[in-house]
């Protein structure tokens, strides 16, 4: 769906014949009044004329990008990390494998006809080749011990800080490489989903002090197991008070109808969401939910729990929007700091010494970035 998504924006784009037809589709669709654009745009040292498929002497095939764009991306697949954070026993695992429809988390391990997923005692990757419809993901889901748990939490949110950061720094070496590897392999943590735990109050400091350490270098989706909306507000206000900005943030969204997606979005902030892997008979159909004194709760179900619009977010919407804020900000900001250090040892990596004659060239060069490496992750 996400890629749907965007060749629907595109394909839809290039249909329009004339620049005012697109301006008016746009205002229509969004409700906002745009302002006409010059049909020849110009900078100082570039002219740039617009012109529309009316204009055309005939059909040139530029829309064929689209199918190769898929084609390359389906052969190639691509790659999805993903870490869960928050207090032990609170259903990180069974919710990674509730929204992968598999056991991708921990493996369940059998005893006395009962599956249980062992408990997660350190910070674990494991990576799983998934593949629906043709389309390959190696999905990497980097699971953390219960983080919270001790009595003395102070700082218990270093380690969680470290792995992001090396992951980072294993980028970062990958891509200084002289003969470096045409595709990147690429650990770094995409998404992390914190669970908030059901206690029915506001945000801890600890919630706060993690969301704080964290919120600057990875993507931070919140959710709880919680039924209940009551708090949600104030949990919102707790969050923006904190100056703490999960995903997806105000100010990454690109235009107008991005805006309107993910206020929808924010309104769910924190999700509420039941996870298991188990199925139950409803009406005749087999579908996954929790039993309890109450019913059973359809994990499906918008109208029991928002794992559908949880879900959505992570993969169906904004999955290749999580590795591009990831890639295009968040590593970024740490590429430009580690560069930036005099620390680098860049004779290790078989480049010129710092002071030497070649190496402000060099660091130029890197520091002005990587474009086929950008391009390249933005296709996936
Ligand atoms: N009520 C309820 N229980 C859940 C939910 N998700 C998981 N559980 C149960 O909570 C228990 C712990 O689940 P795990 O997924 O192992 O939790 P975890 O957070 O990974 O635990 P640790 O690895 O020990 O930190 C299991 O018995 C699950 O069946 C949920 O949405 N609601
Ligand atoms: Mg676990």
């Amino acid at each position: 769906m996400f890629y749907s998504r965007a060749l629907s924006n595109r394909s839809y784009l290039l249909e329009v014949t004339s620049l005012q037809e697109r301006e008016l589709i746009l205002e229509r669709k969004n409700g906002v009044h745009l302002e006409p654009q010059p049909a020849h745009c110009s900078s100082p040292d570039q002219d740039m004329s617009y012109i529309s498929g009316a204009d055309l002497f005939g059909y040139v095939g530029i829309e064929a990008v689209l199918d190769q764009m898929r084609h390359k991306t389906m052969k190639a697949g691509f790659e999805f990390n993903i870490m869960v954070v928050g207090q032990s026993g609170l259903g990180k695992s069974t919710l990674v494998n509730t929204l992968f429809k598999s056991r991708v988390s921990r493996k369940s391990c059998s005893s006395l006809h009962q599956e249980r997923i062992p408990k997660t005692v350190r910070i674990h990757a494991v990576s799983h080749m998934i593949e629906e419809k043709g389309v390959k993901m190696k999905l990497t889901v980097v699971d953390t011990p219960g983080f919270g748990d001790h009595i003395n939490n102070n700082n218990c949110w270093e380690p969680i800080v470290s792995y992001v950061n090396e992951q980072y720094e294993k980028y970062l070496r990958e891509e200084l490489n002289v003969m470096r590897k045409r595709r990147i392999p690429d650990t770094r943590v995409h998404c992390c989903v914190y669970f908030l735990p059901p206690t029915g109050h506001r945000l801890r400091a600890i919630d706060l002090e993690f969301m704080k350490h964290l919120g600057s270098i990875v993507s931070i989706v919140v959710m709880w197991l919680m039924l209940t909306r009551l708090l949600m507000i104030q949990i919102r206000q707790d969050l923006a008070a904190n100056g703490i900005q999960v995903y997806p943030q105000k100010q990454y969204d690109e235009d107008p109808e991005e805006s309107i997606l993910n206020n929808s979005i924010r309104e769910c902030i924190p999700f509420a969401v039941v996870g298991t892997d188990r199925e139950h008979q409803v009406n005749g159909n087999k579908v996954l939910g929790r039993k309890t004194k109450w019913g059973i709760i359809e994990v499906e179900n918008a109208a029991h729990c928002e794992f559908s619009h949880l879900r959505d977010l992570l993969i169906r919407s904004h999955l290749q929007d999580l590795k591009d804020v990831t890639h295009n900000i968040l590593y970024e900001t740490y590429r430009v700091r580690r560069l930036n250090q005099a620390n680098v040892d860049f004779s290790e990596l078989g480049l010129p010494p710092s002071g030497s004659p070649l190496y402000s060239s060099v660091c130029s060069t890197l520091c002005s970035g990587t474009q086929d490496t950008c391009e390249g992750e933005s296709q996936l």
